[in-house]
């Protein structure tokens, strides 16, 4: 089913990823020669996130998307030295980070009430510029979104990406018998009994070719980057776009998928995945996922069957490979009970790793101290450095 470019184009518009703004901090107040009275500093400009931003409500309330700081009060009689000028904040999402121009990361927001100094305001006048105010600092930004998640789910288009999010979580992502039915990023949470919640992004569907804007393109393969996890979406049965192109088994969508995600950033294929293997209520299900286990268990001896160009690096290993069906419902509390287990064992890994690291920091520390005492010049005992 091809769909209206229009409807495309209309539900596309409700998300947006990246916006170009201009910023400029206030131009300071003018000193007052005669009684050496100083200007106030004109406001800056600051990034700030907020929990319940996104791009689209800022790009829709600040149409022209100029921001810009009050100027700093002049210096009076009075009051010789004049106020700082208004400063001028601009409410992001979580999870913008902010380039200049040159593309030179000014710094990311990574959870609410996050700001970052994006233009400063001009000095007031003071002796220093012989009482002549400075102007503000002028800057065109990027904001680009990268949605932050537990889990990001990655599969074929139809693979049942969305269905599976809607069993999980109270998310209602659209769902439809068509190839790219999600069209932009969607955020889902998983509630466990005792309150612990893991989010999950689902994802449009990537097809072979994605990393050169096939399909939606590489466009959101960047929301990955951010995930602690990946969570493989397949459908038991493949897939095929349409009658002109090939037929990909299960097994072949994971190779590409692979190959996808390398081509896009090597570094995704080191994230920790668990592989869902959905439909599995459809007939003959089962022979094909036991076929599949033996693919898996051996792919190299099944890469002859691709093209050298779309054969990985190295292949994606699954923590876990849980057979699922997101219509019934069958393996999907295993599922569950697998993501949790696979964050909680990585958060723990990483503490760990944070915990050695400390102790070696410290071990080190000592080992200086007390092979080199501190000249009598030092003003303090050496810094441990503990990240
Ligand atoms: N039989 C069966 N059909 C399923 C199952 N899960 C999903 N489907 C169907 O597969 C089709 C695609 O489901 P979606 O959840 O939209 O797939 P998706 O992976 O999100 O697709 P895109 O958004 O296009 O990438 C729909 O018709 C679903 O009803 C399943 O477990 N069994
Ligand atoms: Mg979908």
């Amino acid at each position: 089913m091809v769909r209206g470019s229009y409807v495309l184009f209309r539900k596309y518009g409700n998300f947006i990823d990246n916006l170009r703004l201009f910023t400029k901090g206030g131009s300071g107040g003018m000193g007052y020669p005669r009684l050496g009275g100083e200007g106030g500093k004109g406001g800056d400009v600051w990034v700030v996130a907020h929990n319940k931003m996104t791009l689209k409500q800022l790009k829709d309330k600040y149409p022209q998307k100029r921001f810009v700081a009050g100027e700093g009060a002049n210096s009076r009689v009075s009051a010789l030295k004049g106020s700082k000028g208004k400063d001028c904040e601009i409410p992001v999402p979580v999870g913008v980070s902010v380039t200049d121009e040159n593309g030179k990361v000014i710094g990311e927001l990574n959870k609410e009430k996050d700001r970052i100094l994006v233009a400063e305001g001009g000095l007031g006048g003071k002796l220093l510029t012989n009482f002549l105010p400075l102007k503000g600092q002028k800057r065109v930004i990027h904001l680009d979104l990268k949605l932050i998640a537990d889990i990001g789910l990655v599969g074929f288009p139809n693979a049942g990406k969305s269905s599976l999010l809607s069993k999980i979580s109270h998310a209602k992502p659209a769902i439809a018998d068509y190839a790219f039915t999600t069209i932009k990023p969607e955020l889902g949470k998983i509630m466990y009994s005792d309150f612990k919640q893991i989010s999950v992004a689902d994802l449009p569907g990537l097809i072979e070719g994605a990393h050169m804007n096939k399909g939606m393109g590489h466009k959101f393969l960047k929301h990955i980057e951010r995930t602690k996890q990946l969570l493989f979406v397949v459908d038991i049965s493949g897939f095929q776009l349409s009658s002109q192109t090939h037929y990909r088994t299960a097994f072949e969508t994971i190779i590409l998928l692979s190959k996808e995600l390398e081509l896009y950033k090597e570094e995704l294929q080191t994230k920790p995945a668990l592989l869902a293997v959905n439909k599995m209520d459809l007939p003959d299900a089962q022979d094909k996922f036991h076929v599949l286990m033996n693919q898996l268990q051996n792919p190299k001896e099944f890469l002859h069957l691709f093209e050298k160009s779309m054969i990985p690096e190295r292949t994606v290993e699954f923590q876990q490979i849980i057979p699922i069906s997101a219509i019934t419902g069958e393996g999907i509390d295993e599922l569950k009970n697998c993501i949790r287990k696979s964050l909680d064992e990585h958060a723990n890994q990483e503490n760990d790793a944070y915990h050695k690291k400390q102790l070696l920091n410290l071990h080190i520390s000592n080992t200086i101290s007390l092979s080199e005492p501190p000249s009598k010049n030092a003003v303090s005992s050496p810094r441990m450095d503990i990240t």
